[in-house]
């Protein structure tokens, strides 16, 4: 858990070797809980992955953004050790930003009972280590039975000491899942989110917020060893619309090329991708985006 942007998603693929989570540049990439198991000799670690914590709740935004905090927080019920990761660079660089982002997090986590494990990240961004110093000091201040470990998830370091911190905090115990398992989302939905996360690249800021992607078709044709699948992209509003697609659809044929393959090398196999933009009323695109988290709105009780 933690702020948004702060490296979680990027760590879990890390430990996975594998991106079961997606990742952007952007705050709020990711939407609900992802699971990424990894099956070791000594043990089994079920890591999840969770929406960013944050205190600012967008007016507009502030449904969705209630259910992400919660989303997050129901997705922390059943863990055994906590993981609170950080943009380490971001708070050397811009200390005042700590305490703001940190509100959300202070007393929750000063009161868990569960081992917390305090994650600075990106220390590969840090030229002179010594700048961790004050963050160190403050997040011991704040949470003095925390484990304190900085780490950069894209380059390793500091990895192995972490995973072998949080194995022995865990408890004994069968494995939950098969060995070979490793995650418990459907192929489907990672194929989606795929699709998302090029969306967010190619488009950047201007990815309009509510849009969702969805996989309506998946059709296997074993002979040729290749998956068709149809995806849809939902957006709110026409306008939305002509900035998916893009001049002369050229944003839409990016994030097709760069999802198609990805999604190939996770499937092994030939993939065909058809993507769609489809505009919905903005109260069924909302309801769209709530039910991608799970949630029934409220309406259709
Ligand atoms: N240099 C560096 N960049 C990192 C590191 N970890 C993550 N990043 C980058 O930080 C950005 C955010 O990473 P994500 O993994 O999407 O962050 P997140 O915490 O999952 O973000 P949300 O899902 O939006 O809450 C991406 O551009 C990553 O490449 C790291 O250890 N070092
Ligand atoms: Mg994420």
């Amino acid at each position: 858990m933690g702020p948004p942007n702060a490296g979680k998603s990027t760590l879990l693929n890390k430990y996975l070797g594998r991106k079961l989570s997606i990742v952007s540049p952007l705050p709020q990439t990711t939407r609900n809980r992802i699971t990424g198991i990894l099956s070791d000799k000594d043990a089994q670690v079920i890591f999840t992955d969770t929406p960013g914590i944050h205190q600012h709740i967008h007016q507009q935004r502030g449904g969705t953004h209630r259910l992400m905090l919660r989303a997050a927080w129901d997705a922390l019920d059943g863990a055994d050790v906590l993981g609170v990761i950080l943009d380490a660079d971001l708070y050397a660089r811009k200390a005042e930003f700590l305490e703001n982002d940190l509100v959300p997090l202070r007393v929750p986590i000063a009161a868990e009972t569960r081992p917390v494990f305090v994650i600075a990240n990106k220390v590969d961004l840090l030229g002179d280590k010594s700048r961790l110093l004050p963050l160190l000091g403050r997040l011991h201040e704040l949470w003095p039975e925390a484990g304190l470990f900085p780490v950069s998830a894209v380059d390793g370091e500091g990895l192995s000491g972490l995973l072998a911190a949080i194995k022995l905090a865990l408890p004994e115990g069968p494995p939950c899942f098969p060995e070979d398992m490793l995650s418990t989302s459907p192929l489907r939905f990672t194929a989606a989110e795929i699709v998302r996360e090029k969306l967010f690249l190619t488009l950047r800021q201007e990815l309009p917020y509510f849009t969702t992607v969805a996989v309506e078709a998946w059709e296997e044709d074993d002979e040729r060893d290749a998956v068709e699948i149809h995806a849809v992209i939902n957006v709110a509003k026409s306008s939305h619309k002509a900035m998916v697609i893009g001049r002369a659809g050229r944003n839409i044929k990016q994030t097709g090329q760069a999802a198609r393959l990805e999604i190939a090398q996770l499937l092994g196999r030939k993939t065909h991708l058809r993507l769609w933009v489809k505009v919905r009323d903005s109260r069924a695109d909302e309801a769209d985006f709530l039910r991608s988290f799970g949630f029934v709105p409220e309406a259709e009780l």
